[in-house]
């Protein structure tokens, strides 16, 4: 057995996007696709010699084939270790977790997230660091100058190891762990939330309706809300991670979790109705006909925080990406602690939930999470709920609607307009800029500018900057529109259009959203030019 060294080609656009490398699985299939990027990205972390590395996804198609190549290409670079889930099966927020508490080097996360999966679906690696959180574009940017120059990667000629199995192996001086992908998760959780108020709940005939959309989410809710807190069998649907995830889009809003969104309107609709993502790291909570807005949730939760036993002392600060609502601003306002408003993506809020700045951080896409791992972490989203519906009392939407009569109420949607002409969106985003010096001072649909600009980050801990990270356009009153592409897409481009108007009056906080909404939507509209750029009359989805 030996380490041999492979000539390789360069492959163009190996560009990791808002989280990781994202492409059709046909072009991670194509010879040393994966390879060369892997290899890349092992030449540019320093000191791994005799480290640990974690490896797991969400079991898509082309999940295997990719953990046997990085196993064997670990064992080529001299990592020490490498923990690898069970069948090649880990979480988002358990590769965090795992990274953590076993002090990691660091670790690969084989998602593609929320996109669809299958032969025809789409693939994706992600790289985490020590702190168990999304490289910082530092990295990501230097793994792609390399993506650009490599001529060989290096790999085992040995065959990987069994990984169906709970075992050892060596591979070359590697050594191979199989873990359990849910048992490190199932414990911090329990360390986290108040699981006898949970269970009691549970006892007490409360109804949940978890739909993990054939995705990895399926083990860990099953084995925590089954398993451990007496839910009935059959709480957590489609809980069985599949290559193609049984052809669900596992994108848990209202519009893709359609089958979920139908039982939580049915006459005898369970309590509570939850999904996850593909890789479990984004969360949709619904109450009976009552889907709930992702910004409210971040909001709602930081107002509750302390009836959880691991926030019971208070919350150091909230982190919520630009584009999500400000409702969790108001919150923040009245427990007197600090908020941050970050670019889009996870990787941003790292450095505050490891200076103690932020201990809840969120996005308007459905993803909520803390400084207990450093990602996203749908069903901590979902046990979140249950612990202060379990301590609170009350119904989802009573819970709701006491927290828009405290803090006012954020109407808030998103706009997609999907797999449209790339250089169409850009010359939309390149308009849009041009006119930003001029927009502030005049009215768009009869409503006063404020302020408008392209939103540029300045990392608060590490003085790090991140320029053109969207368009927004503020209005007098608080409401606001951005625009920003999609880095997540695999297809041309995807406009993001983000609205949100704030109403303070419980008397008009009952008007259905897009209504609400509508004098932004057109103003949005005129102001981008959009059918003109991209030819769409109306959005792909709204959220
Ligand atoms: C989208 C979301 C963003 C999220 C990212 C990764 O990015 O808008 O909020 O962090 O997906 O989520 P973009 O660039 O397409 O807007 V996931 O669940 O893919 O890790
Ligand atoms: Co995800």
């Amino acid at each position: 057995m030996a380490i041999v060294s492979v000539p390789t080609q360069p492959y163009a656009g190996q560009q990791p996007g808002t989280s990781g490398l994202r492409k059709k699985v046909t072009v991670f299939q194509q010879p040393d696709y994966l390879e060369n990027f892997v290899q890349s990205l092992f030449d540019c972390l320093p000191n791994t010699a005799g480290q640990t590395l974690v490896l797991g996804g969400d079991g898509r198609f082309h999940n295997r084939v990719a953990v046997q190549t990085i196993l064997r290409m670990a064992a080529a670079h001299g990592f020490g270790r490498v923990l690898v889930g069970q069948r090649g099966i880990l979480s988002t927020p358990a590769v965090s977790c795992v990274i953590r508490k076993h002090h990691a080097y660091g670790g690969i996360v084989l998602s593609a997230s929320h996109n669809p999966g299958g032969p025809d679906g789409d693939f994706g690696i992600k790289y985490n660091v020590g702190n168990g959180g999304p490289a910082p574009e530092k990295l990501t940017e230097a793994v792609f100058a390399r993506t650009k120059e490599i001529k060989s990667y290096r790999i085992s000629d040995q065959g990987a190891p069994d990984f169906d199995r709970p075992g050892t192996h060596h591979l070359e001086a590697l050594l191979v762990e199989v873990i359990d992908p849910v048992a490190d998760y199932a414990a911090l959780m329990r360390e986290t939330f108040d699981f006898d108020a949970i269970a009691r709940l549970f006892r007490s005939g409360f109804r949940v309706r978890c739909d993990a959309m054939n995705a990895v989410g399926g083990p860990y809710a099953k084995a925590i809300l089954e398993g451990e807190l007496g839910a009935p069998a059959g709480t957590v649907v489609n809980a069985e991670p599949l290559e193609d995830f049984g052809h669900l889009h596992p994108d848990p809003n209202p519009v893709n979790a359609e089958d979920l969104i139908a039982h939580m309107s049915a006459a005898d609709a369970p309590d509570f109705g939850c999904a996850t993502d593909g890789d479990a790291d984004r969360n949709m909570i619904v109450g009976r006909n009552f889907p709930v807005a992702p910004s409210d949730s971040l909001a709602l939760l930081a107002a509750h925080a302390t009836v959880v036993p691991r926030y019971a002392k208070g919350l150091a600060g909230i982190a919520r990406s630009m584009p999500t609502s400000t409702a969790a601003d108001r919150v923040a306002k009245a427990l007197g602690i600090a908020c941050y408003e970050t670019p889009t993506g996870w990787k941003f809020f790292g450095n505050l939930l490891d200076a103690g700045r932020a201990t809840l951080c969120g996005e308007e896409s459905y993803g909520t999470g803390s400084d207990h791992v450093r990602e996203k972490d749908g069903l901590w989203a979902i046990l979140f709920w249950l612990n202060v519906l379990a301590v609170r009392g009350g119904s989802v939407e009573s819970l709701v609607r006491a927290h828009w009569a405290t803090y006012g109420r954020n109407y808030y949607s998103r706009h997609d307009y999907e797999a449209v002409d790339s250089a169409g969106a850009s010359t939309l985003m390149a308009e849009l800029r041009a006119q930003l010096p001029r927009l502030a001072g005049q009215s768009l649909n009869g409503m006063p500018v404020a302020q408008a600009d392209d939103f540029a980050y300045t990392d608060p801990v590490d003085g790090s900057t991140s320029s053109k990270q969207g368009v927004r356009v503020i209005f007098a009153d608080g409401s606001r529109i951005v625009f920003r592409l999609s880095g997540t897409g695999t297809e041309g481009a995807t406009l993001r259009v983000y609205l949100e108007k704030y109403e303070a009056d419980p008397a008009r906080q009952d008007v259905p959203t897009q209504v609400a909404l509508a004098p932004l939507i057109d103003a949005a509209r005129a102001l981008a030019r959009i059918e003109q750029h991209t030819g769409r009359t109306e959005p792909s989805v709204v959220t």
